[in-house]
């Protein structure tokens, strides 16, 4: 068993699709250990996304999570990181398998519905982000 962290976006969140999101994770056999709403200084997104710094894109991925109530969720369960990105899909929704949450709700790369950790060292770094008392 393993954990990862994603987070259901500010614009996931405005259309309603919490749930639906969540439901997606359950379903594969991914089980909710932390659950919360919160709404992120920019110094958080900052630090969430450290490794994008030097992007040309990162002011406006700043912008965007910090934009709204966000919910974030920590999951554990077989290789969870992986299986977590299965279920969201590629990065860019037009290049995101049908079935998968990108593929499925979204068209652009910077509203792009959900994070989920590349790693299991990134698991745990920003699953300390959110859930300092995890
Ligand atoms: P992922 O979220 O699939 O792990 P990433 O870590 O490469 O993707 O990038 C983090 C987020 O930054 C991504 O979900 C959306 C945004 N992003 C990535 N590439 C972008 C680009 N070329 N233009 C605008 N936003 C981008
Ligand atoms: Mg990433």
């Amino acid at each position: 068993m393993s954990r990862t962290l994603i987070l259901v976006k500010p614009d996931a969140y405005a259309r309603g699709l919490t749930g639906e999101i969540l439901a997606r994770f359950e379903r594969k056999g991914l089980s909710i250990v932390a659950l919360e709403k919160q709404t992120l200084t920019a110094a958080t997104a900052e630090t969430h996304y450290a490794e994008h710094k030097e992007r040309p894109f990162f002011g406006e991925l700043v912008e965007f999570i910090t934009s709204g109530p966000l919910v974030a969720a920590v999951l554990e369960g077989n290789d969870a990181v992986k299986a977590a990105r299965q279920i969201i899909g590629a990065t860019n929704p037009l290049e995101a398998a049908t079935g998968s949450i990108r593929g499925d709700f979204a068209t652009e790369v910077g509203q792009n519905l959900v994070h989920g950790s590349d790693s299991d060292e990134s698991a745990a770094r920003e699953a300390a982000i959110f859930f300092p008392s995890l």
